[in-house]
């Protein structure tokens, strides 16, 4: 999965990208980060990508030529992706879209949004999706934009070592979450709390059984 990236903060990602599991998957070639730099296809001498709304209002929106230039040369080199414009006003994001995402595409272009928007015309004529990843306000879809490359990559086989997928079972799509039993490790004993004997036992049937049991 190669995710394209267009931001006007792409230092945002140095620290995720380097130090996370993401790493070692990028490492791997399974997974291939590319950071645009909207700034740097903005036409004005001083690499402005933002002016004040017509109509008024507060704050400001990112103009369309920076934007326009940026996603053509994307999409150049990702004709099949789809152009996914990061922003609260979005559809949710949920498991299930994540699933489709890494089904579906082989690249990703996700547009990290700021100010108090962008212009209408790119979305009206570039943007194929828009996403939000929760039901609060970010300052912009850079913190959006990883929370996708995380969720998406993970599900990739070999991204993250362990190719453990049927764990995915366990997200229940009737109470929008992930269930989970329990999860212990050594030391047997910690501060006068122990550890359930069963999953000392070594009889997987029974640890199944107790795992079913106590998920949640
Ligand atoms: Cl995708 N962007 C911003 N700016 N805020 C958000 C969001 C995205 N999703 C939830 N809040």
């Amino acid at each position: 999965m190669l995710f394209h990236i267009l931001t006007i903060f792409p230092e945002m990602f140095k620290g995720f990208l380097n130090e996370s599991i993401l790493k070692k998957a990028q490492g791997s070639k399974v997974i291939k980060i590319h950071l645009h730099d909207i700034r740097d296809y903005s036409a004005n001498k001083h690499k402005k990508v933002d002016d004040t709304p017509y109509g008024g209002g507060a704050g400001m929106v990112f103009t369309p030529q920076p934007l326009f230039d940026c996603i053509k040369a994307v999409k150049k080199l990702a004709p099949k992706a789809p152009v996914v414009y990061l922003t609260p006003a979005g559809k949710r994001l949920t498991q299930t879209m994540v699933e489709k995402l890494n089904k579906k595409f082989e690249q990703l272009i996700l547009l990290c949004g700021h100010y108090e928007g962008i212009d209408q015309r790119v979305i009206d004529s570039l943007v194929d999706m828009e996403l939000s990843i929760g039901d609060y306000v970010l300052s912009g879809g850079e913190l959006a934009a990883m929370v996708v490359i995380d969720a998406v990559s993970r599900l990739v086989p070999g991204a993250l070592g362990n190719d453990e997928s049927h764990r995915e079972e366990t997200f229940s799509k009737k109470l929008g979450r992930k269930k989970e039993y329990p999860h212990y490790t050594k030391p047997a004993e910690f501060r006068g709390m122990k550890v359930p004997e069963v999953l000392q036992s070594g009889n997987h049937g029974a640890i199944e059984k107790w795992r079913r049991a106590h998920l949640r």
